[in-house]
């Protein structure tokens, strides 16, 4: 299709990645965030994001001469969207700021024949009516002088580089020859299927996992609170259902964090709330899941938690990873201290994250030194291969709750810990609060 010159706005977890694989794979790539930090960070060589083999891409791609950074775009072939889609906190509703600005700063820099593509995670049809009038600023008409199709991203943080070279793509144009100018473009790097589809399909197929996945965690995590009613062990019973051929319970935990999952399915909420009944009472469950957390801390602490010194394992949004962003574990570790407890923070992958009033740790034994309770909320490898007793001669607590079932198959026997788990009735003569 002789595409040259790829302009793509938004070097964050998806842009730059994106970016860099386009680069080292021969593509000039002008790479645009309108961060400065972000681009003078990446203008010095630095990458200010934590992601398993990415720095190695991005300083292949910059040292080549194929990656250039910059504030904001210049004529290209292809525009490609990969900025952050988040929601208002009050209603939840899409905030499509950088969207629209990044769709506007395109306009003037617009030509006959350049393709356009969004990957932002985005309500139904934004692609054709938010994206699509805005880029026809330019007076020029989609379909007609300029193409334009949606791709979303679908790459799981930590598997990013591998995932996007892997995974099956979806691309869905407004018309075929932009749905076939997108196949070409990401046929230079895609191994896996690329299935071409129309531009509200591929924006709705991009929600549906998502929210399909909430639903799933949601199910989760209401059977931890059945179970724990009942006396039964969750994660027993969970991994007895899933030997049947066609159940796959997924991992119930202290909630459902980052910016995708517990983001998207509020997309679908707002655009049809009348038919969206369980898709919100799902977002309800997994929001929920911190306070069943904190009732089992207290159950575990003896009954209250004021004046506890508590120290929280793992504050990242799930393993592994160093993204911090709608953290169930940040949220657990607020209400405690709501409660009044003292609480200390643990995480190796701490990146410059701070809450109020708690002392943050990227080594564990100044974290739980104190402590009266260790709890564990994310399953991070340094916490999965801790050994109990190891972990057991750095603390003076001899209370261990385990909300991701870390510790629930190790022998504490000699530990001196008494264990309390997630989905698993420890303390049978009191109930859960809620
Ligand atoms: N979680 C559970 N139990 C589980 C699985 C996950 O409580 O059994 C929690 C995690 O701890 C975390 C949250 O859910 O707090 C989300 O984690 P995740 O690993 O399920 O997903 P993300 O947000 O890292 O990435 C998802 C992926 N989507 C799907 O798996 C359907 C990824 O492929 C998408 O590209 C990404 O969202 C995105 O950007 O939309």
């Amino acid at each position: 299709m002789g595409f040259k010159k790829l302009c793509i706005l938004g070097l964050g977890y998806i842009g730059l990645p994106t970016a860099s694989t386009f680069a080292t794979h021969g593509l000039q790539v002008v790479g645009v965030d309108n961060n400065p930090r972000v681009v003078e960070c990446l203008q010095a060589g630095q990458v200010h994001i934590h992601e398993p083999g990415l720095r190695s891409v991005v300083l292949e791609a910059l040292q080549s001469g194929n990656l250039r950074v910059q504030s904001a775009p210049e004529p290209a072939d292809v525009f490609i969207i990969a900025v952050p889609t988040p929601f208002y906190p009050d209603n939840k509703n899409a905030d499509m700021r950088a969207v629209i600005s990044a769709a506007e700063s395109i306009v003037p820099h617009l030509r006959p024949g350049n393709l356009v593509i969004l990957e932002s995670t985005s309500p139904p049809r934004t692609t054709v009516d938010l994206l699509a009038p805005i880029l026809e600023r330019s007076e020029l008409t989609a379909g007609a002088d300029f193409h334009l199709a949606y791709s979303p991203e679908r790459v799981l943080p930590g598997r990013i580089l591998e995932e996007l070279i892997h995974n099956a793509r979806v691309i869905g144009g407004i018309d075929q020859v932009s749905a076939e100018m997108g196949r070409d473009l990401y046929r230079l790097f895609v191994q896996g299927d690329i299935i071409l589809t129309e531009a509200t399909t591929a924006e709705m197929v991009k929600l549906m996992e998502n929210t399909s996945r909430d639903i799933n965690i949601a199910i989760a995590n209401e059977f931890s609170r059945l179970a724990d009613r009942f006396g039964v062990d969750v994660w027993e019973a969970i991994q007895i259902a899933n030997l049947h051929p066609r159940v796959k319970i997924l991992k119930p935990g202290p909630g459902v964090g980052g910016h995708c999952i517990s983001v998207d399915p509020w997309f679908f909420v707002e655009a049809a709330p009348d038919i969206t009944t369980l898709i919100a009472a799902a977002r309800h469950v997994n929001d929920s899941q911190p306070h069943f957390v904190i009732d089992l801390v207290r159950r575990a602490a003896g009954g209250q938690l004021h004046g506890k010194r508590i120290a929280a394992l793992g504050l990242s949004f799930k393993p592994d990873v160093d993204d911090f962003r709608e953290s169930p574990a940040v949220e657990v570790v607020k209400l405690l201290q709501a409660e009044g407890a003292v609480v200390s923070g643990y995480d190796p992958y701490l990146n410059g994250l701070s809450i109020d009033g708690v002392d943050l740790y990227k080594e564990l034994a100044p974290a739980v030194a104190a402590a009266d309770v260790v709890l564990v909320l994310v399953a991070h490898q340094e916490l999965c291969s801790l050994d109990p007793r190891a972990l057991r001669r750095l603390t003076q607590a001899h209370i261990l709750v385990d909300t991701v079932n870390v510790f629930g198959s190790r022998d504490l026997d000699g530990s001196g810990f008494e264990l309390y788990r997630l989905g698993v009735n420890c303390c049978p003569s009191k109930t859960l609060a809620r």
